[in-house]
């Protein structure tokens, strides 16, 4: 990651941003420090003070992403009926037509969202800086940003790493995005709930814990939401059924990532190899369906193959060129710190579950940068 300054702009420093700088504080320490801040005063100035607000989240957006911009953008709607309020993303992903006012969410470049929108405040939500919210020039956006003196929020759950400047930035480290949104908005400031609330907050927050597989230092919190979801009429089957269908095409993608699994030592990896992406492609198949395979194969077993307890997966990111290809990492709680891995790539996440994209000239060659990024 270049160019990137990860100084605070506003006079309102976070105690949890510096907090963390460079170390990983234990859960207790966060959940300690988590229960003395209250954001809703910040909250209120910030929103009080902008009429035109921008809510926006990052590439390759996954359910917890879209569901996160969702929740704030409506609550927001819903109570300041006199600001303008945008919700925008640059690509959006799967089936999620369904959820409440879904079709309010402009797809588009950011770089256009601020020109048109001429926002006062920016939130932005899963992400904690503009690299991750487009494919374009994000310097440019950054520099906009700050000389256009716009302010920006920042909600996020991930290991912090070049967090934008910003006028606030919180980070409970907590398993999704909406589930921070969600006690922001309503625990914290009180606002109302509108229409279709529920099955959003749901979503995002089944999605991004893998309906609650993972360790989960805030379950109290969590599952608090939760309940309160499931009173509200949220149904996880009904969530679950929706989430959990596959394509043929998608079965085509973990049917080559299952042949293609190697097991090493103590992690496993897997590929989608270069012919079969150019059959792929050739047969008219999307870029879109191809990651969503990859998906279920990561999220639901390069963990769990032989005695392995982690491991990673290449496939190639042909939204970003014909050259770039992303891995997606995945451990078993404590087995192993992905986001350490993502991060000599030059990526990102979370302890047991990150990212990262790069270039290189063929799937083999990809392979072997992570596993030189392994030695190191
Ligand atoms: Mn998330």
């Amino acid at each position: 990651m270049l160019g990137y300054s990860s100084g605070q702009r506003g006079l309102t420093v976070n105690q949890l941003a510096f907090a963390y700088g460079g170390s990983n504080p234990s859960p207790s320490t966060i959940n300690q420090m988590r229960n003395t801040i209250n954001y809703s005063e910040r909250l209120a100035e910030l929103l009080d003070s902008s009429s035109r607000i921008l809510i926006i989240t990052h590439i390759s957006p996954d359910p917890d992403a879209l569901c996160s911009l969702l929740l704030a953008g409506t609550t927001l709607k819903e109570n300041y009926p006199d600001k303008e309020v945008t919700l925008s993303c640059e690509e959006l992903t799967g089936d999620l037509e369904f959820l409440a006012s879904y079709q309010d969410i402009k797809l588009q470049p950011l770089a256009e969202a601020i020109e048109n929108h001429q926002p006062e405040l920016i939130i932005m939500v899963d992400a904690m800086n503009f690299q991750r919210c487009t494919r374009d020039d994000y310097l440019a956006v950054s520099a906009k940003v700050k000389s256009n003196n716009i302010q920006l929020i920042i909600i996020d759950h991930h290991e912090p790493e070049a967090i934008e400047g910003n006028d606030l930035y919180i980070n409970n480290s907590s398993p999704a995005a909406t589930q921070d949104v969600y006690e922001l908005f309503f625990n914290q400031m009180k606002l109302q709930k509108p229409e279709g609330y529920a099955q959003t907050a749901m979503l995002g927050i089944v999605s991004d814990t893998n309906r609650f597989m993972y360790d989960n230092p805030r379950h109290r919190d969590t599952f608090a939401v939760v309940d309160e979801l499931l009173d509200a009429g949220a149904s996880i089957e009904e969530l679950e059924n929706k989430r959990n269908r596959y394509t043929k095409n998608e079965m085509l993608v973990l049917a080559e990532l299952s042949a293609n699994v190697t097991l090493e030592n103590d992690f496993t990896y897997s590929f989608v190899s270069d012919s079969f992406k150019a059959r792929w492609f050739d047969s008219g198949k999307t870029a879109e369906e191809l990651k969503l395979g990859c998906q279920i194969f990561v999220n639901d077993y390069i963990r769990n193959i032989g005695t392995n307890r982690w491991g990673f997966m290449i496939y190639p990111d042909l939204l970003g060129g014909s050259n770039l290809y992303s891995a997606s990492f995945r451990s078993v709680s404590t087995a192993k710190d992905v986001a350490k891995i993502a991060k000599k790539l030059g990526g990102g996440g979370h302890k047991a579950s990150a990212g990262a994209k790069f270039e290189a000239g063929s799937a083999k060659e990809a392979i072997d940068k992570v596993l030189a990024a392994l030695a190191a």
